[in-house]
């Protein structure tokens, strides 16, 4: 079982606890688990098959210890499948409703005795949810609004398709000369691999102005909501977009409340409880007076925290390395100095080498890997030893021809079903840099995956293992691979490891990559480029090293070609 999957049953635990109204001291150990598992680079199935002990985390007592045993060994969790006996399904519906979360729930059902999002609807229909103590008109309104999303499953869109539009609307509405500023957040801001809406903020003295200009937006198809400080509209895409007018004074405090993460947030919260303050989207405040809010640094310094970049706010080590003072200076995109993942016309590339490695250049790159793919790879007409050694031979003709930028010759080699490398060793010893890769057999059981990786990176001529896991973002899932065992290995072998900058791929992911490097695994970002346009996703690569919290230091081209060289298996 993945971690994700597991520990989303501890959530789900969690939330039913809470419907329940049970002691929130044991609903918050649920929660937690669930974090730790989730965060874990290590699958906690195989630690338990390898009679490992789920205690050794933090926070994971006894009987956590034995209910991760239990759902490792079984796939269950008896205590769950208990809960869930008590509880109608429909009524977990409910948490899908926007702003409900199991507080409101547990309401629903325990006083209204609601049993579904039907029941709910008809509840706030009828008026009887406003009656509540607790309750007003405004929730139920909403409700009944929101209640229609939670009733369609929503697609999450790609990061790159985020900022897209997110970015393209943003632009302009400040072009407007009422909007003094208009930033994203949510999880654009924190540059996830997917967002499922977007949410974007704006300082105006009339909130009519930029919800107007929004809802004439090419982008946008229709207004689903529109109050008076708040606007949520569909774009053509399908997504759809929040649009929030805050007051100047309370921008910070926006910011920081709604880039999130959820869980940064609670975390947060809790802080500023701790020293007897109160914070939410209007600032910080000492009983009714705010001590902050008009930028996020004053917000987290109201409460003793540095300011966190935005992509670190997950709550799993931000707020321990803010009180150690250690923030990571997280990668930069100008840091990068070569891309080591590249094809041409040779493959299934739409430029030659020359019109590579000249767009490299113009976008300032120092050196480059030409890594077309290998014969197995056939409807990318991959390369046999034969064609491969006279691509070669053109990439020196042509790297003696270009001034300011270095050339490799390199190959994306496969790793084939069977494990062995889909080119002889005596070629791939010619070669500058190779990258082995699994392209077929993604489905195979986890022994022969590893051992098809673990071949692959004993083979002392390759440098890298680029896209590890295979996975295409919602759309195929990675290969099973035992994570710990790889990079352990990894780093004895002296392999490197590959982000790829694909938004579609983004493999390593945040926690597999940071998990690397605390191997000391060098990390290289490479775009994977089939065209002098591929470069652009080097960003999105970028991004996800720095959901990882990794520095300059951290990857590897960030260097000279000279430095990076050394890096290098010898
Ligand atoms: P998404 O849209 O699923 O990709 O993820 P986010 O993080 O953009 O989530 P979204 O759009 O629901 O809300 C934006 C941010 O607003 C979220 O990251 C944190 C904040 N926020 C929203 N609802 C709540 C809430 O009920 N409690 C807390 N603490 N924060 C919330
Ligand atoms: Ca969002
Ligand atoms: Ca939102």
């Amino acid at each position: 079982m993945k971690n994700d999957l597991m520990a989303s049953q501890f959530e789900l635990l969690a939330d039913l606890l809470e419907i329940q109204g049970a002691n929130p001291f044991r609903i918050r150990a649920y929660r937690n688990a669930a974090r730790t598992i989730s965060s874990a680079a290590e699958s906690l199935t195989d630690l338990v098959a390898s009679g490992g002990d789920p205690g050794q985390f933090d926070g994971i007592g006894k009987d956590l210890a034995r209910q991760i045993t239990e759902i490792a060994q079984t796939g269950h969790l008896s205590s769950l499948e208990e809960l869930r006996k008590q509880i109608p399904p429909g009524v977990l519906d409910m948490l899908r409703i926007p702003g409900v979360g199991p507080k409101k729930v547990s309401v629903f059902f325990n006083e209204l005795g609601l049993k579904s999002l039907a029941d709910l609807k008809a509840a706030c229909e009828s008026g009887r949810l406003s009656k509540l103590k607790g309750f007003g008109k405004k929730t139920e309104d909403s409700i009944l609004q929101n209640i229609a999303a939670a009733t369609e499953h929503s697609q999450r869109i790609s990061i790159a398709d985020a900022r897209a539009a997110a970015e393209a609307i943003v632009e302009d509405l400040r072009s407007l000369p009422e909007v003094t500023q208009c930033e994203v957040a949510g999880s654009c801001r924190r540059r996830r691999e997917t967002c499922g809406d977007l949410d974007v903020l704006a300082v105006c003295s009339d909130s009519a102005v930029p919800m107007n200009r929004l809802a004439v937006h090419p982008l946008v198809e229709a207004v689903l909501l529109r109050g008076e400080t708040k606007q949520r509209v569909r774009l053509k895409t399908g997504v759809e977009l929040d649009l929030r007018v805050v007051p100047e004074e309370s921008f910070g405090a926006a910011m920081q409340y709604f880039t999130g993460s959820k869980e940064h947030n609670v975390a947060v919260r809790h802080r500023a409880k701790e020293l007897g303050l109160k914070i939410n989207e209007y600032g910080v405040f000492r009983e009714e007076t705010s001590i902050a809010g008009r930028t996020e640094e004053e917000v987290y310094a109201a409460i003793g925290l540095p300011w966190i970049p935005p992509e670190l706010r997950e709550n799993r080590k931000e707020f321990e390395w803010a009180d150690a003072g250690a923030i990571p200076q997280l990668l930069t995109l100008t840091d990068i100095q070569g891309d080591l993942h590249m094809h041409t016309t040779a493959s299934d590339g739409a430029a030659s080498i020359e019109e590579m490695a000249l767009a490299a250049r113009d976008r300032g790159l120092k050196y480059i890997a030409i890594t077309d793919h290998s014969k197995r790879v056939s409807m990318a007409n991959g390369l046999d030893a034969d064609r491969l050694r006279k691509h070669w031979q053109e990439i020196r003709r042509i790297r003696e021809s270009i001034d300011g930028i270095e050339i490799l010759c390199g190959i994306e080699c496969d790793i084939l079903e069977d494990a062995t490398m889909d080119l002889p060793d005596d070629v791939l010893s010619e070669a500058d840099w190779v990258i082995a890769v699994l392209h077929y057999g993604l489905r195979q059981p986890r022994e022969q995956i590893m051992l098809r990786l673990m071949n692959a990176i004993r083979n002392p001529h390759v440098d890298i293992i680029g896209h590890c896991t295979g996975r295409m973002i919602g759309r195929r899932e990675g290969a099973d691979i035992q994570f710990t065992e790889l990079l352990k290995a990894a780093a004895d072998h002296q392999v490197m490891m590959e982000i790829n900058a694909h938004p579609s791929r983004l493999d390593l992911n945040d926690i597999h990559a940071a998990a690397a490097r605390d191997y000391g695994i060098p990390i290289v970002i490479s775009t994977d480029s089939h065209s002098v346009n591929g470069f652009d996703v080097l960003e999105y690569g970028v991004d996800q090293a720095r959901r990882a919290g990794l520095t300059k230091q951290d990857v590897a081209n960030t260097r000279s070609l000279k430095d990076f060289k050394k890096l290098m298996k010898s």
